[in-house]
């Protein structure tokens, strides 16, 4: 017998019974507002339909993305098709007319009665975001790839719900350890039912080049042809990279790809001697050093590949962003790093991006470019670097180390996870505040949040779910809700309530004790 607590709420279920949400605000990252309707129950019928605003595609992609998971659970067919004009009635329609103005973009109005679910939004996006909510709400067992027995059920009432912040992300490091095309897809499916927005691919390190630059094929070939520990690694075709660009963008996840430099480029320094200052090609690189490896920025040659590999990438992406990386640059004087940033934003501008970093980039001697980004990775609650940009007109995303990374460990028992940032449980994962944390950095420079994989000693798609869940939830929270609904107690409670869905898809999660699991 487990309980389920919402407000004043409490219900009983038996192990027998598929787990299910209590409350329509039982959800993940929590809505805006909710509304119960007490008593009132949605039973998905099996002649049920998925009505689409008409003459939508994107809508009806919405709507087919739906259907495919509500189809082998529940065995129903489920036909998609264009809603009809006035009041819908029965089955589940997702409309673009009718939503409240206060949900923007990307929010959606959920309204959930015994005969009808109908979601309103502005836009796919926030369709999308209102399917993601209606999942949650569904049994676990809905996400099950087999038929199950049902039923169906959706608590009743309203949700109004939009994000606090534009960008909720994560990173995953496919350099240290290179991860295939089924695993970053897996991870986008997971990510996107906490309406996680942005997946920054950390595409080159030390360790490994992971994407085909047709201008200098042999970062990939050669420079791709390790990893950590000196297994196989690997990289993307372009076609792949595509796959998984428009994969994601069904999704409504934009990819933020990372070149990073100069530093953390020895895969790429093995691959062309000309890189070097001296000349010369260094070995392959599979420990885990940091700092020690940089492009010659007194080169042209160095430019030449800085513009060639930037505009290949910004070919294959719609986003917004190219991220130049800029960390941990040990082995690159100040003077020489500024001198190399002020190079290399501008043929990021020149692709039609804009330029996203490592705090880094802050540095005062560096240009500021337009509509920069700078990615906060440092342990403390100050940092000029960040203040210095932000008044140069620079956004933040924030990712402090100690709070988001999903590399650090749980505990000192948890593996793999490093632990140089502190020992990350999930309520400390969950317990600061995105849009005060830094002193200099006002909300409203705060693009949003991210929580970064690096995978050092993240070798496996089961690491990789150990980690990020049920971490990536709350930083996924802290993105999406508003500030007046931050409640360790019931947030803990919500989380938990999520334990039987990973379940169901197979996610490997980490059972912190200080979760209460369904
Ligand atoms: C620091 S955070 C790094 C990475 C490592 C990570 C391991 C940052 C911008 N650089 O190179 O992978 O720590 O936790």
């Amino acid at each position: 017998v487990a309980l389920l607590t919402a407000g004043a709420e409490v219900v009983v279920f038996t192990a027998a019974e598929p787990a299910r949400a209590a409350s329509i605000g039982d959800v993940v990252p929590a809505p805006v507002s909710a509304q119960p309707a007490s008593g009132t129950v949605y039973t998905l019928p099996a002649e049920a339909g998925i009505f689409t605003e008409a003459g939508s595609a994107q809508a009806a992609e919405v709507g087919n993305l739906l259907a495919g998971i509500l189809r082998p659970s529940t065995g129903y067919p489920l036909p998609v098709s264009a809603a009809g004009s006035g009041t819908p009635s029965g089955g589940i329609s997702l409309l673009l007319s009718g939503a409240d103005a206060s949900v923007g973009q990307q929010g959606y109005r959920l309204d959930v009665t015994s005969a009808s679910v109908v979601i309103r939004a502005r836009t796919a996006t926030g369709l999308f975001n209102g399917v993601q909510t209606l999942r949650q709400l569904l049994p676990a067992e809905v996400e099950s790839t087999t038929v199950r027995p049902g039923p169906w059920t959706v608590p009743g009432g309203r949700i109004v719900d939009y994000p606090r912040f534009a960008y909720r992300g994560t990173m995953l490091d496919v350099s240290r350890h290179f991860h295939p095309l089924a695993t970053v897809k897996r991870y986008i499916d997971r990510i996107a039912l906490y309406k996680i927005n942005y997946l920054h691919l950390h595409l080159s390190d030390d360790q490994g080049w992971r994407i085909v630059v047709d201008a200098w094929p042999r970062l990939a070939t050669y420079g791709g042809s390790t990893q950590v520990g000196g297994g196989a690694g690997g990289y993307y075709t372009k076609a792949q990279y595509q796959d998984i660009v428009a994969y994601a963008a069904q999704r409504q996840i934009t990819i933020v790809p990372e070149i990073d430099m100069p530093g953390h480029t020895n895969a790429a320094l093995a691959s062309y001697a000309e890189l070097n200052c001296n000349g010369v090609a260094p070995a392959l690189y599979t420990g885990t050093d940091v700092g020690f490896s940089s492009l010659c920025t007194s080169k042209e040659t160095t430019y030449t590949f800085a513009q060639n590999v930037l505009a290949e990438l910004a070919a294959m992406t719609p986003g917004p962003y190219l991220h130049i990386g800029g960390d941990e640059a040990s082995a690159t004087s100040a003077s020489q790093y500024a001198t190399f940033m002020n190079r290399v934003q501008p043929l990021v501008a020149a692709t039609g991006k804009a330029v996203m970093g490592w705090h880094q980039i802050g540095a005062s001697a560096v240009q500021h470019s337009p509509g920069r980004v700078t990615q906060y990775w440092g342990l403390t609650t100050s940092d000029s670097l960040v203040s210095g940009a932000v008044s140069k007109g620079a956004k933040v995303v924030m990712s402090p180390a100690n709070k988001a990374y999903l590399d650090m460990k749980y505990t000192s028992a948890t593996t793999p996870g490093q632990n140089w940032a502190g020992y990350i449980e999930v309520q400390t994962a969950y317990e600061w505040n995105p849009g005060t944390y830094l002193s200099g950095v006002p909300e409203s420079a705060v693009l949003g949040v991210e929580a970064p994989l690096w995978t050092e000693t993240v070798a496996t798609e089961d690491h990789i779910e150990t980690m990020a869940f049920p971490r990536l939830p709350a930083i996924a929270k802290l993105g999406w809700s508003p500030w007046s609904t931050h409640n360790w107690t019931a947030f803990r409670q919500r989380l938990g309530a999520q334990g039987p869905r990973w379940t169901v898809m197979g996610i490997d999660f980490y059972r912190s004790p200080q979760v209460p699991w369904a």
